[in-house]
């Protein structure tokens, strides 16, 4: 695969760089996507699972939906493009990871500065006390409650919820001050989350894409890699560790 001896010398030179990623960087894991060919969207509507409503309507369905999720996320491990990003830590100042991904796969991969937009599968807290249970959850029930007697739920941004405050604002501000800008695995089409993308081209950040095919996100990017992140992030890793006599 070659590498543009443009995006070789802007790591070469690069302080900062940040990582916005999707459901893409998770797929070589075995965790699906969620609009791909094989997305968990195609057979259910997110409306009628990932939105506040849906689970009060009906929370023994949408457990049961993360249930499933977090069966398959506890039997998935970092692959090959997760790991690279973390190893830029090792030669790049500053890394960031900003993720709309919820599996906790990048902190298993050993990256450090992690901003979640969209929340965390292993967290779960009552909506009446705020409690939070986490590891100690008893998921046989087939939905948990509190001590306060509260309907449990998973820690993630639904559709309509807004993201945490902390973690978007952080976002925010390591997209704006970037050097290279890197959107690996996304479609780019839930927001706000993907406004970080046009915020950080605005702030004169160099967007380089790594998907498997073309996106919104292409038309913006200086340059795209069309490929697997667990090819193409190594390969990207390996030549400027190379350069960099590291
Ligand atoms: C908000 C967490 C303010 C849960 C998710 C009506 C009412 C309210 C809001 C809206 C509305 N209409 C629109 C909106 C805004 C809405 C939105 O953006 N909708 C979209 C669908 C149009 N956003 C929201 O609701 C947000 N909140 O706006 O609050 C507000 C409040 C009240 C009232 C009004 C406004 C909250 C959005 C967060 C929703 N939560 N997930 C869970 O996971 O269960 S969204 C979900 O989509 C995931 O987080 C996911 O990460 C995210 C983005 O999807 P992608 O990661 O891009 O995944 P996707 O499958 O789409 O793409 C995978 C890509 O990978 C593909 O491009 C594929 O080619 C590529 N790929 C595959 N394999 C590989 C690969 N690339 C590289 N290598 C590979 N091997
Ligand atoms: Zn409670």
């Amino acid at each position: 695969m070659e590498i543009s001896e443009n995006l070789i010398a802007r790591l070469q030179s690069a302080d900062s760089v940040v990582f916005f990623t999707g459901a893409g960087i998770s797929a070589e894991s075995g965790i699906p996507t969620f609009r791909g060919k094989d997305g968990i969207w195609n057979k259910l509507k997110p409306e009628e699972l990932a939105n506040f409503n849906a689970f009060m309507r009906n929370p023994e369905m949408v457990w049961e939906w993360y249930k499933y999720r977090r069966g398959i996320v506890h039997q998935s491990k970092p692959n090959d493009g997760h790991i690279a990003i973390a190893r830029f830590e090792e030669i790049i100042k500053k890394v960031s990871v900003v993720t709309q991904n919820i599996d906790n796969l990048h902190r298993r991969a050993g990256s450090r500065n992690i901003y979640e937009l969209h929340g965390n599968i292993e967290r779960n807290y009552c909506i009446k006390c705020r409690t939070f249970y986490n590891d100690d959850l008893d998921i046989k029930d087939k939905v948990p409650r509190c001590v306060c007697g509260g309907l449990i739920r998973p820690d993630v941004v639904w559709f309509g919820e807004y993201l945490p405050e902390d973690q978007y604002s952080g976002a925010e501000r390591v997209s704006s001050a970037c050097d290279i800008f890197f959107v690996v695995g996304t479609t780019g089409i839930v927001f706000p989350a993907a406004s970080l993308i046009y915020s950080a081209k605005r702030a004169g950040a160099y967007i380089v894409e790594v998907n498997v095919e073309e996106t919104e996100v292409s038309s913006v990017a200086g340059e795209s890699y069309f490929g697997e992140a667990g090819k193409i992030l190594p390969a990207i890793f390996n030549k400027i560790s190379e350069k960099k006599g590291t």
